[in-house]
Protein backbone atom coordinates (compact mmCIF):
# COMPACT_ATOMS: atom_id res chain seq x y z
CA UNK A 1 0.00 0.00 0.00
CA UNK A 2 1.62 3.06 -0.68
CA UNK A 3 1.70 5.93 1.91
CA UNK A 4 0.47 9.06 0.16
CA UNK A 5 -2.12 10.51 1.52
CA UNK A 6 -5.28 10.98 -0.99
CA UNK A 7 -6.83 13.95 -0.42
CA UNK A 8 -9.95 15.23 -0.83
CA UNK A 9 -11.55 19.33 -1.36
CA UNK A 10 -14.46 21.39 -2.50
CA UNK A 11 -13.35 22.76 -6.00
CA UNK A 12 -16.14 25.20 -6.43
CA UNK A 13 -16.52 28.45 -4.18
CA UNK A 14 -18.32 28.38 -1.07
CA UNK A 15 -22.09 29.21 -1.67
CA UNK A 16 -24.96 28.24 -2.76
CA UNK A 17 -24.69 27.56 -7.07
CA UNK A 18 -26.44 25.00 -9.94
CA UNK A 19 -23.87 22.49 -9.45
CA UNK A 20 -20.53 21.89 -6.81
CA UNK A 21 -17.34 19.66 -6.84
CA UNK A 22 -15.69 17.46 -4.71
CA UNK A 23 -11.92 16.24 -5.66
CA UNK A 24 -10.49 13.22 -4.42
CA UNK A 25 -6.89 12.65 -5.74
CA UNK A 26 -4.38 10.20 -4.42
CA UNK A 27 -4.17 6.27 -4.38
CA UNK A 28 -7.33 5.71 -2.55
CA UNK A 29 -9.94 7.91 -4.61
CA UNK A 30 -11.53 5.09 -6.03
CA UNK A 31 -11.97 3.16 -3.44
CA UNK A 32 -13.13 6.07 -1.36
CA UNK A 33 -15.44 7.04 -4.13
CA UNK A 34 -17.10 3.79 -4.95
CA UNK A 35 -17.82 3.59 -0.90
CA UNK A 36 -19.24 6.99 -0.64
CA UNK A 37 -21.94 5.96 -3.77
CA UNK A 38 -22.86 2.48 -2.87
CA UNK A 39 -20.25 0.45 -4.37
CA UNK A 40 -20.94 1.62 -7.92
CA UNK A 41 -18.26 0.62 -10.94
CA UNK A 42 -16.26 3.75 -11.77
CA UNK A 43 -14.53 2.83 -15.29
CA UNK A 44 -12.45 5.62 -16.12
CA UNK A 45 -13.15 8.10 -17.95
CA UNK A 46 -17.13 8.02 -17.92
CA UNK A 47 -19.53 9.91 -16.59
CA UNK A 48 -21.57 7.53 -14.04
CA UNK A 49 -24.85 8.58 -12.37
CA UNK A 50 -24.48 7.61 -8.78
CA UNK A 51 -26.69 8.00 -5.92
CA UNK A 52 -25.49 9.44 -2.73
CA UNK A 53 -27.01 8.85 0.78
CA UNK A 54 -26.39 9.89 4.30
CA UNK A 55 -25.13 7.25 6.76
CA UNK A 56 -28.79 6.04 7.73
CA UNK A 57 -29.07 5.15 3.91
CA UNK A 58 -31.54 8.54 3.29
CA UNK A 59 -30.81 9.55 -0.22
CA UNK A 60 -28.89 13.05 -0.24
CA UNK A 61 -28.50 13.72 -4.36
CA UNK A 62 -27.93 12.21 -7.36
CA UNK A 63 -24.04 13.12 -8.64
CA UNK A 64 -21.58 12.31 -11.63
CA UNK A 65 -18.71 10.77 -10.78
CA UNK A 66 -15.70 11.19 -12.87
CA UNK A 67 -12.83 8.63 -12.98
CA UNK A 68 -8.90 9.59 -14.13
CA UNK A 69 -6.53 6.46 -13.72
CA UNK A 70 -2.96 7.42 -13.08
CA UNK A 71 -1.07 8.85 -14.33
CA UNK A 72 -3.55 10.47 -17.10
CA UNK A 73 -4.94 12.95 -14.69
CA UNK A 74 -4.45 16.33 -13.87
CA UNK A 75 -2.14 15.13 -10.81
CA UNK A 76 -1.12 12.17 -12.20
CA UNK A 77 -2.37 9.86 -9.82
CA UNK A 78 -5.64 8.65 -9.59
CA UNK A 79 -8.66 11.44 -9.50
CA UNK A 80 -12.20 11.11 -8.75
CA UNK A 81 -14.53 13.99 -9.64
CA UNK A 82 -17.49 14.13 -8.07
CA UNK A 83 -20.48 16.70 -9.33
CA UNK A 84 -23.60 17.26 -6.68
CA UNK A 85 -25.90 19.72 -6.55
CA UNK A 86 -24.82 23.09 -5.65
CA UNK A 87 -25.85 23.41 -1.92
CA UNK A 88 -23.12 24.26 0.75
CA UNK A 89 -24.49 21.57 3.60
CA UNK A 90 -24.90 19.13 0.83
CA UNK A 91 -21.30 19.79 -0.54
CA UNK A 92 -19.79 19.99 3.00
CA UNK A 93 -21.65 16.34 3.62
CA UNK A 94 -20.19 14.72 0.89
CA UNK A 95 -16.33 16.02 1.83
CA UNK A 96 -16.95 14.83 5.09
CA UNK A 97 -17.74 11.49 4.06
CA UNK A 98 -14.65 11.65 2.11
CA UNK A 99 -12.62 12.78 4.84
CA UNK A 100 -14.43 9.86 7.19
CA UNK A 101 -13.50 7.04 5.09
CA UNK A 102 -9.64 8.26 4.75
CA UNK A 103 -8.93 10.83 2.66
CA UNK A 104 -7.68 14.15 4.36
CA UNK A 105 -8.38 17.81 3.05
CA UNK A 106 -6.31 18.92 0.62
CA UNK A 107 -4.29 22.18 1.76
CA UNK A 108 -4.06 25.24 -0.44
CA UNK A 109 -2.46 24.07 -3.60
CA UNK A 110 -2.03 20.72 -3.07
CA UNK A 111 -3.55 19.03 -6.31
CA UNK A 112 -1.29 21.20 -8.49
CA UNK A 113 1.86 20.39 -6.21
CA UNK A 114 1.37 16.67 -6.55
CA UNK A 115 0.51 18.05 -10.60
CA UNK A 116 4.35 19.29 -10.34
CA UNK A 117 6.08 16.94 -8.12
CA UNK A 118 4.83 13.98 -10.79
CA UNK A 119 6.14 16.24 -14.00
CA UNK A 120 2.42 16.73 -15.00
CA UNK A 121 2.85 20.38 -14.42
CA UNK A 122 6.12 22.76 -14.88
CA UNK A 123 6.09 25.57 -12.17
CA UNK A 124 4.98 27.93 -14.64
CA UNK A 125 2.47 26.10 -15.58
CA UNK A 126 0.99 25.76 -11.84
CA UNK A 127 1.74 28.95 -11.74
CA UNK A 128 -0.29 30.46 -14.60
CA UNK A 129 -3.54 27.59 -13.45
CA UNK A 130 -3.74 29.99 -10.34
CA UNK A 131 -3.46 33.00 -12.56
CA UNK A 132 -5.57 31.80 -15.06
CA UNK A 133 -8.37 30.88 -11.41
CA UNK A 134 -7.50 34.68 -10.80
CA UNK A 135 -8.06 36.60 -13.86
CA UNK A 136 -10.34 39.81 -14.48
CA UNK A 137 -10.06 40.25 -17.70
CA UNK A 138 -10.33 37.82 -20.77
CA UNK A 139 -6.69 39.40 -21.90
CA UNK A 140 -5.63 38.16 -18.48
CA UNK A 141 -7.26 34.70 -19.10
CA UNK A 142 -5.57 34.41 -22.17
CA UNK A 143 -1.77 35.05 -20.91
CA UNK A 144 -2.38 32.53 -18.98
CA UNK A 145 -4.01 30.13 -20.74
CA UNK A 146 -0.85 30.50 -22.60
CA UNK A 147 1.61 30.20 -20.09
CA UNK A 148 -0.60 27.02 -19.03
CA UNK A 149 0.56 25.38 -22.17
CA UNK A 150 4.30 25.70 -21.01
CA UNK A 151 4.76 29.35 -23.23
CA UNK A 152 7.39 30.65 -20.56
CA UNK A 153 9.35 27.25 -20.36
CA UNK A 154 9.38 27.67 -24.20
CA UNK A 155 10.60 31.76 -24.13
CA UNK A 156 13.28 30.34 -21.95
CA UNK A 157 14.49 27.41 -24.07
CA UNK A 158 16.47 29.27 -26.30
CA UNK A 159 18.35 31.17 -23.72
CA UNK A 160 18.78 27.98 -21.82
CA UNK A 161 20.06 26.09 -25.02
CA UNK A 162 23.01 29.20 -25.48
CA UNK A 163 24.01 29.11 -22.01
CA UNK A 164 24.09 25.34 -21.88
CA UNK A 165 26.30 25.39 -25.16
CA UNK A 166 28.93 28.35 -23.55
CA UNK A 167 28.98 26.16 -20.53
CA UNK A 168 30.26 23.29 -22.77
CA UNK A 169 32.42 24.86 -24.63
CA UNK A 170 34.25 25.92 -21.42
CA UNK A 171 34.52 23.14 -20.07
CA UNK A 172 35.40 21.42 -23.44
CA UNK A 173 38.43 23.94 -23.09
CA UNK A 174 39.40 22.84 -19.68
CA UNK A 175 39.28 19.27 -20.11
CA UNK A 176 41.13 19.01 -23.02
CA UNK A 177 43.41 22.35 -22.77
CA UNK A 178 46.52 19.40 -22.85
CA UNK A 179 45.55 18.42 -26.00
CA UNK A 180 45.12 20.15 -29.16
CA UNK A 181 41.69 21.61 -28.60
CA UNK A 182 41.61 24.90 -29.27
CA UNK A 183 40.23 27.05 -25.85
CA UNK A 184 37.59 30.00 -26.26
CA UNK A 185 39.39 32.90 -26.50
CA UNK A 186 38.12 35.99 -24.65
CA UNK A 187 36.37 38.02 -27.52
CA UNK A 188 34.80 34.98 -28.67
CA UNK A 189 33.13 34.19 -25.30
CA UNK A 190 32.51 37.45 -24.89
CA UNK A 191 30.32 37.54 -27.60
CA UNK A 192 28.25 34.67 -26.39
CA UNK A 193 27.63 36.45 -23.33
CA UNK A 194 26.71 39.11 -25.30
CA UNK A 195 24.05 37.12 -26.99
CA UNK A 196 23.07 35.40 -23.34
CA UNK A 197 22.41 39.08 -22.27
CA UNK A 198 20.34 40.63 -24.92
CA UNK A 199 18.08 37.32 -24.97
CA UNK A 200 17.92 37.83 -20.96
CA UNK A 201 17.49 41.79 -20.94
CA UNK A 202 14.99 41.11 -23.28
CA UNK A 203 12.56 38.80 -20.94
CA UNK A 204 13.42 41.37 -18.20
CA UNK A 205 11.81 43.90 -20.07
CA UNK A 206 8.83 42.41 -20.98
CA UNK A 207 8.05 42.38 -17.21
CA UNK A 208 7.25 46.25 -17.34
CA UNK A 209 4.41 45.31 -19.45
CA UNK A 210 3.46 41.76 -17.76
CA UNK A 211 3.65 43.08 -14.44
CA UNK A 212 0.75 45.66 -16.25
CA UNK A 213 -0.96 42.88 -17.26
CA UNK A 214 -0.90 41.01 -13.83
CA UNK A 215 -1.81 43.38 -11.63
CA UNK A 216 -2.74 45.69 -13.28
CA UNK A 217 -2.31 49.85 -12.85
CA UNK A 218 -3.83 52.40 -10.59
CA UNK A 219 -5.01 55.79 -12.42
CA UNK A 220 -5.52 58.82 -10.75
CA UNK A 221 -6.99 61.91 -12.09
CA UNK A 222 -5.76 65.26 -10.03
CA UNK A 223 -6.13 69.16 -11.02
CA UNK A 224 -7.12 71.96 -9.17
CA UNK A 225 -10.54 72.43 -8.61
CA UNK A 226 -13.45 72.61 -11.55
CA UNK A 227 -11.57 71.69 -14.22
CA UNK A 228 -13.89 68.41 -14.66
CA UNK A 229 -11.89 66.07 -13.10
CA UNK A 230 -14.97 63.83 -11.69
CA UNK A 231 -16.52 64.74 -15.28
CA UNK A 232 -13.67 62.89 -17.00
CA UNK A 233 -13.88 60.29 -13.99
CA UNK A 234 -17.37 59.63 -15.17
CA UNK A 235 -16.67 59.45 -18.83
CA UNK A 236 -14.02 57.24 -19.00
CA UNK A 237 -15.71 55.08 -16.69
CA UNK A 238 -19.25 55.20 -18.86
CA UNK A 239 -21.63 56.25 -16.28
CA UNK A 240 -22.34 58.59 -13.14
CA UNK A 241 -20.81 57.71 -10.53
CA UNK A 242 -18.82 61.08 -9.28
CA UNK A 243 -20.97 63.67 -8.14
CA UNK A 244 -19.87 67.14 -10.39
CA UNK A 245 -20.93 70.55 -9.86
CA UNK A 246 -20.53 73.73 -11.00
CA UNK A 247 -18.91 74.87 -7.90
CA UNK A 248 -15.05 74.11 -6.96
CA UNK A 249 -14.63 71.66 -4.01
CA UNK A 250 -16.79 69.35 -4.87
CA UNK A 251 -15.46 66.44 -4.42
CA UNK A 252 -13.96 65.56 -1.00
CA UNK A 253 -13.03 62.13 -0.77
CA UNK A 254 -11.15 59.62 -3.44
CA UNK A 255 -13.54 57.76 -5.47
CA UNK A 256 -12.17 54.45 -6.77
CA UNK A 257 -13.81 52.04 -9.61
CA UNK A 258 -12.05 49.41 -11.96
CA UNK A 259 -12.13 49.76 -15.24
CA UNK A 260 -11.02 46.94 -18.31
CA UNK A 261 -8.74 48.59 -21.25
CA UNK A 262 -8.00 46.37 -23.33
CA UNK A 263 -7.31 43.72 -21.11
CA UNK A 264 -6.00 45.81 -18.95
CA UNK A 265 -7.07 45.96 -15.27
CA UNK A 266 -7.14 49.38 -14.86
CA UNK A 267 -7.91 51.24 -10.33
CA UNK A 268 -9.24 54.33 -12.08
CA UNK A 269 -9.13 57.38 -8.70
CA UNK A 270 -10.90 60.66 -8.79
CA UNK A 271 -9.54 63.16 -6.16
CA UNK A 272 -10.05 66.23 -4.70
CA UNK A 273 -9.26 69.01 -6.16
CA UNK A 274 -6.04 70.82 -5.64
CA UNK A 275 -5.89 74.63 -4.04
CA UNK A 276 -5.60 76.18 -0.55
CA UNK A 277 -8.31 74.24 1.45
CA UNK A 278 -10.87 76.05 2.98
CA UNK A 279 -11.43 73.39 5.91
CA UNK A 280 -10.41 70.49 8.02
CA UNK A 281 -12.11 68.32 5.56
CA UNK A 282 -10.96 69.65 1.88
CA UNK A 283 -7.62 69.30 3.35
CA UNK A 284 -7.23 65.88 4.36
CA UNK A 285 -9.19 65.51 0.66
CA UNK A 286 -5.95 67.16 -0.82
CA UNK A 287 -3.64 65.42 0.98
CA UNK A 288 -4.85 62.26 -0.26
CA UNK A 289 -4.56 63.63 -3.61
CA UNK A 290 -0.68 63.96 -2.88
CA UNK A 291 -0.70 60.56 -1.84
CA UNK A 292 -2.29 59.32 -5.09
CA UNK A 293 -0.07 61.59 -7.04
CA UNK A 294 2.32 59.77 -5.66
CA UNK A 295 1.05 56.09 -5.80
CA UNK A 296 -0.64 56.18 -8.84
CA UNK A 297 1.42 54.02 -11.47
CA UNK A 298 -0.34 56.97 -13.93
CA UNK A 299 -1.74 60.29 -13.48
CA UNK A 300 -3.42 62.06 -15.62
CA UNK A 301 -3.32 65.91 -14.54
CA UNK A 302 -6.41 67.56 -15.76
CA UNK A 303 -6.41 71.16 -16.63
CA UNK A 304 -9.59 73.44 -17.62
CA UNK A 305 -8.28 73.86 -21.62
CA UNK A 306 -10.45 76.98 -21.49
CA UNK A 307 -9.08 79.08 -19.81
CA UNK A 308 -5.14 80.19 -19.76
CA UNK A 309 -3.34 78.40 -16.44
CA UNK A 310 -3.50 79.50 -13.68
CA UNK A 311 -0.53 79.40 -10.74
CA UNK A 312 -2.15 76.37 -9.03
CA UNK A 313 -1.58 75.01 -12.50
CA UNK A 314 1.78 76.28 -13.08
CA UNK A 315 2.54 74.09 -9.90
CA UNK A 316 0.87 71.27 -10.66
CA UNK A 317 2.60 71.44 -14.42
CA UNK A 318 5.95 71.51 -12.94
CA UNK A 319 5.11 68.68 -10.79
CA UNK A 320 4.05 66.59 -13.25
CA UNK A 321 6.81 67.41 -15.60
CA UNK A 322 8.81 65.55 -13.14
CA UNK A 323 7.23 62.63 -13.09
CA UNK A 324 7.35 60.55 -16.24
CA UNK A 325 4.28 58.52 -15.18
CA UNK A 326 2.32 62.08 -15.87
CA UNK A 327 -0.29 62.69 -19.06
CA UNK A 328 -1.34 66.57 -19.13
CA UNK A 329 -5.06 66.88 -20.46
CA UNK A 330 -6.86 69.48 -21.64
CA UNK A 331 -10.13 69.53 -20.31
CA UNK A 332 -13.17 71.55 -21.55
CA UNK A 333 -12.12 71.60 -25.19
CA UNK A 334 -15.65 72.29 -26.18
CA UNK A 335 -15.07 76.24 -24.89
CA UNK A 336 -11.56 76.00 -25.89
CA UNK A 337 -10.28 78.47 -28.41
CA UNK A 338 -6.81 78.39 -30.40
CA UNK A 339 -5.80 81.56 -28.26
CA UNK A 340 -5.82 79.88 -24.98
CA UNK A 341 -4.98 76.57 -26.72
CA UNK A 342 -2.48 74.19 -24.00
CA UNK A 343 0.54 72.90 -26.40
CA UNK A 344 1.78 69.72 -25.57
CA UNK A 345 -1.52 68.60 -23.76
CA UNK A 346 -3.88 65.90 -24.73
CA UNK A 347 -7.25 68.03 -25.54
CA UNK A 348 -10.44 66.58 -24.13
CA UNK A 349 -14.40 67.35 -23.53
CA UNK A 350 -16.11 65.40 -20.85
CA UNK A 351 -19.25 67.47 -21.45
CA UNK A 352 -18.83 66.34 -24.81
CA UNK A 353 -16.67 63.33 -24.98
CA UNK A 354 -14.57 64.54 -27.78
CA UNK A 355 -11.01 63.51 -27.77
CA UNK A 356 -11.76 60.89 -24.47
CA UNK A 357 -11.07 57.87 -27.62
CA UNK A 358 -7.95 59.48 -28.20
CA UNK A 359 -6.87 59.89 -24.65
CA UNK A 360 -7.98 56.21 -24.09
CA UNK A 361 -5.67 55.05 -26.83
CA UNK A 362 -2.74 57.09 -25.68
CA UNK A 363 -2.70 55.84 -22.50
CA UNK A 364 -3.20 52.04 -23.73
CA UNK A 365 -0.44 52.51 -26.23
CA UNK A 366 1.34 53.32 -23.06
CA UNK A 367 0.96 50.88 -21.05
CA UNK A 368 0.94 48.11 -24.10
CA UNK A 369 4.26 48.37 -26.08
CA UNK A 370 4.09 47.08 -29.81
CA UNK A 371 6.50 44.29 -29.11
CA UNK A 372 3.87 42.85 -26.65
CA UNK A 373 1.96 41.65 -29.51
CA UNK A 374 4.13 38.99 -31.20
CA UNK A 375 6.61 38.26 -28.00
CA UNK A 376 6.07 36.69 -25.33
CA UNK A 377 6.12 38.21 -22.03
CA UNK A 378 7.16 37.31 -18.10
CA UNK A 379 4.17 38.46 -15.89
CA UNK A 380 5.08 36.67 -12.75
CA UNK A 381 7.35 38.72 -10.21
CA UNK A 382 9.11 35.49 -9.14
CA UNK A 383 9.97 34.79 -12.83
CA UNK A 384 11.56 38.49 -13.03
CA UNK A 385 13.30 37.85 -9.56
CA UNK A 386 15.17 34.57 -10.72
CA UNK A 387 16.08 36.50 -14.55
CA UNK A 388 17.62 39.57 -12.30
CA UNK A 389 19.65 37.35 -10.72
CA UNK A 390 21.09 34.96 -13.52
CA UNK A 391 21.78 38.83 -15.17
CA UNK A 392 24.06 39.19 -12.17
CA UNK A 393 25.59 35.91 -12.53
CA UNK A 394 26.40 36.97 -16.37
CA UNK A 395 27.72 40.39 -14.96
CA UNK A 396 29.97 38.33 -13.23
CA UNK A 397 31.11 36.16 -15.57
CA UNK A 398 31.91 38.72 -18.03
CA UNK A 399 33.91 40.67 -15.29
CA UNK A 400 35.95 37.48 -15.06
CA UNK A 401 36.50 37.13 -18.45
CA UNK A 402 37.93 40.69 -18.56
CA UNK A 403 39.99 40.24 -15.46
CA UNK A 404 41.27 37.00 -17.84
CA UNK A 405 40.15 35.22 -14.57
CA UNK A 406 40.43 30.86 -15.54
CA UNK A 407 37.75 30.01 -16.86
CA UNK A 408 37.01 27.63 -13.85
CA UNK A 409 35.52 31.14 -12.20
CA UNK A 410 33.85 31.57 -15.00
CA UNK A 411 32.14 28.43 -14.98
CA UNK A 412 31.01 29.15 -11.20
CA UNK A 413 28.63 32.05 -12.48
CA UNK A 414 27.46 30.60 -15.49
CA UNK A 415 26.44 27.39 -13.83
CA UNK A 416 24.65 30.02 -10.70
CA UNK A 417 22.93 31.38 -14.15
CA UNK A 418 21.65 28.18 -15.59
CA UNK A 419 20.65 27.59 -12.22
CA UNK A 420 18.58 30.52 -11.99
CA UNK A 421 16.87 29.69 -15.16
CA UNK A 422 16.07 26.20 -13.88
CA UNK A 423 14.55 27.72 -10.98
CA UNK A 424 12.09 29.50 -13.08
CA UNK A 425 10.50 26.41 -14.26
CA UNK A 426 11.34 24.52 -11.34
CA UNK A 427 13.63 21.75 -12.62
CA UNK A 428 16.24 21.59 -9.97
CA UNK A 429 13.95 23.36 -7.64
CA UNK A 430 13.84 23.12 -3.73
CA UNK A 431 11.05 22.21 -1.35
CA UNK A 432 10.67 25.10 0.13
CA UNK A 433 10.59 27.34 -3.00
CA UNK A 434 7.76 25.16 -3.64
CA UNK A 435 5.80 25.94 -0.15
CA UNK A 436 6.23 29.26 -0.93
CA UNK A 437 4.69 29.09 -4.42
CA UNK A 438 1.63 26.91 -3.79
CA UNK A 439 0.73 28.20 -0.68
CA UNK A 440 -0.98 31.04 -2.90
CA UNK A 441 -3.24 28.86 -4.06
CA UNK A 442 -7.10 28.46 -3.04
CA UNK A 443 -7.67 25.02 -1.49
CA UNK A 444 -9.09 22.23 -4.10
CA UNK A 445 -6.67 23.96 -6.68
N1 LIG B 1 -18.12 72.94 -21.06
C1 LIG B 1 -17.61 71.98 -20.32
N2 LIG B 1 -17.83 71.91 -18.99
C2 LIG B 1 -17.30 70.94 -18.28
C3 LIG B 1 -16.48 69.94 -18.87
N3 LIG B 1 -16.08 69.10 -17.88
C4 LIG B 1 -16.61 69.52 -16.74
N4 LIG B 1 -17.35 70.64 -16.96
C5 LIG B 1 -18.08 71.43 -15.97
O1 LIG B 1 -17.15 71.93 -15.04
C6 LIG B 1 -17.71 71.95 -13.73
C7 LIG B 1 -16.84 71.19 -12.76
O2 LIG B 1 -16.83 69.84 -13.12
P1 LIG B 1 -16.33 68.69 -12.13
O3 LIG B 1 -16.22 67.45 -12.93
O4 LIG B 1 -17.16 68.67 -10.91
O5 LIG B 1 -14.90 69.27 -11.77
P2 LIG B 1 -13.83 68.70 -10.71
O6 LIG B 1 -12.50 68.94 -11.29
O7 LIG B 1 -14.18 67.33 -10.33
O8 LIG B 1 -14.04 69.66 -9.51
P3 LIG B 1 -13.73 69.42 -7.94
O9 LIG B 1 -14.34 68.11 -7.55
O10 LIG B 1 -14.36 70.58 -7.28
O11 LIG B 1 -12.26 69.43 -7.78
C8 LIG B 1 -19.10 71.37 -13.88
O12 LIG B 1 -20.03 72.42 -14.00
C9 LIG B 1 -19.03 70.58 -15.16
O13 LIG B 1 -20.28 70.45 -15.80
C10 LIG B 1 -16.25 70.03 -20.28
O14 LIG B 1 -15.56 69.21 -20.90
N5 LIG B 1 -16.83 71.07 -20.95
MG1 LIG C 1 -14.68 66.46 -8.57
Amino acid sequence: MSDVPTIAALSTPAGRGGLGIVRLSGPQALSIARALLGGVELAPRHATLAEFRDADGALLDQIIALFFAAPRSATGEDVVELTAHGSPVLLAALLDAALTRGARLAEPGEFSRRAFLNGRLDLTQAEAVRDLIDSHTLFQARTAARQMSGSVAHSLRSLHHSATEVIARLEAGIDFADDDVTVVDAPELLAALDGLQVQIDTLLASFRFGRTVHSGILMAIVGRPNVGKSSLFNRLLGHRRAIVTAEAGTTRDLISESLDWDGIPIRLLDTAGIRDPAGEAERLGIEKSWQAIADADLVLAVFDGSQPLQSADHELLQHAAALPQALCVANKSDLATPRNSHPGMIAVSALTGSGVDELRQFVTLRLRPESSAQSEFITNARHAEHLSLARAALDRARLSVVAKVPHEAVLVDLYELLHELDAITGQTTVEDILGVIFSTFCIGK
